[in-house]
């Protein structure tokens, strides 16, 4: 029920996406977010959206979003709901004017104690902790992926009759590094051993990388999903602008790294494990190296030797 509820969000989201252009809702409204971000309009329409469909459900206590300062309190379920929500509502939103794919990102937690009052803390555990995370993507085609820990399994959505088909049903990741994905135009701003590893790659001069290919969307969500599918590596590493790391460990990392490693892969933020690292608050962020373990690895072990 609840997998159906964001199901039925992101269907929703995905018409004002494919709308957007027709209906006055790109662009952004002016406001800051709490990363201190331009808001744009789909941002707002996407949290307001996930959040109604989770307000009548007495099994979700809480939701919290990339979007807001603090988390919300569900009208059905604030004392009596075993689940707590964190999302990212639309990710890669710097893309959305220009038509590029972006999308939602989703994580749910059991809290500890029912019963009682939700806390900022129930949110704060590892992500060794979720019960579920996926996300959907508004691509050529809009896609639904999901893990209850039990393996990942992806559906399409099939516009004609508005629902999520099952069409790629226990994704694993290749065992190939086909894709690479850095923006490296931060390339001054890293340290010696993200630099070293990035040369590392391409070199191009061993079998493993001969035939990497760049690719970097520049919506986490999307990057993400094709190197699930073709294999690969994404790298957002801490840098001189960002020591913490850009991306949010609530609402990005560790979904995508219980879905990674229900796919076969790993992730990390350079030394620990993203899933156990425990987040200091709502918006705390995190390096994020994500994608096949040897890649991963190969990393670690550069930074480990170069810093
Ligand atoms: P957001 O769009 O939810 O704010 O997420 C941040 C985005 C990610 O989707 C993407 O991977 C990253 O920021 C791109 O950052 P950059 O433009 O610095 O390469
Ligand atoms: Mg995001």
């Amino acid at each position: 029920l609840l997998m159906s509820h964001i199901a039925t969000a992101t269907k929703v989201v995905s018409r004002m996406v494919a709308k957007a252009g027709l209906l006055n809702v790109l662009g952004k409204t002016g406001d800051t977010n709490v990363q201190g971000e331009q808001v744009t309009k789909l941002d707002i329409i996407a949290n307001d959206m996930l959040q109604a469909m989770l307000d009548d459900l007495p099994m979700v206590a809480a939701t919290a979003s990339e979007e807001d300062e603090s988390f919300v309190l569900t009208s059905a379920g604030a004392m009596t709901g075993r689940y707590l929500i964190a999302f990212d509502p639309l990710d890669g939103s710097s893309n959305i004017d220009a038509n590029v794919s972006i999308g939602t990102i989703f994580s749910v937690r059991r809290r500890a104690t029912v019963g009682t009052v939700v806390k900022e803390e129930d949110f704060l555990g590892p992500g060794s902790e979720l019960v579920a995370a996926g996300y959907a993507v508004y691509g050529s085609s809009t896609m639904f992926v999901y893990t209850t820990g039990q393996g990942v399994d992806g559906f399409t959505l099939d516009p004609g009759v508005g629902e999520f088909v099952l069409s790629r049903p226990n994704m694993t990741l290749p065992d190939t590094c086909c894709c690479f994905s850095i923006n490296q135009t931060n390339r001054n701003r890293w340290s010696a051993g993200t630099r070293a590893y990035v040369d590392h790659v391409l070199a191009r001069a061993t079998p493993r990388y001969a035939k990497t290919t760049g690719r970097y969307i520049g919506s986490l969500v999307a990057d993400f999903h094709r190197n699930l599918i073709y294999g690969g590596i994404f790298l957002y590493p801490s840098d001189s602008a960002s020591p913490g790391g850009k991306l949010r460990l609530l609402f990005e990392a560790q979904p995508l790294a219980m879905l990674i490693e229900q796919a076969g892969g790993s992730a990390t933020d350079g030394r620990r494990r993203i899933l156990d690292i425990v987040p200091e608050g709502l918006h705390a962020r995190a390096p994020l190296v994500i994608g096949n373990t040897e890649d991963v690895a190969c990393y670690g072990e550069l930074v480990a030797a170069h810093g």
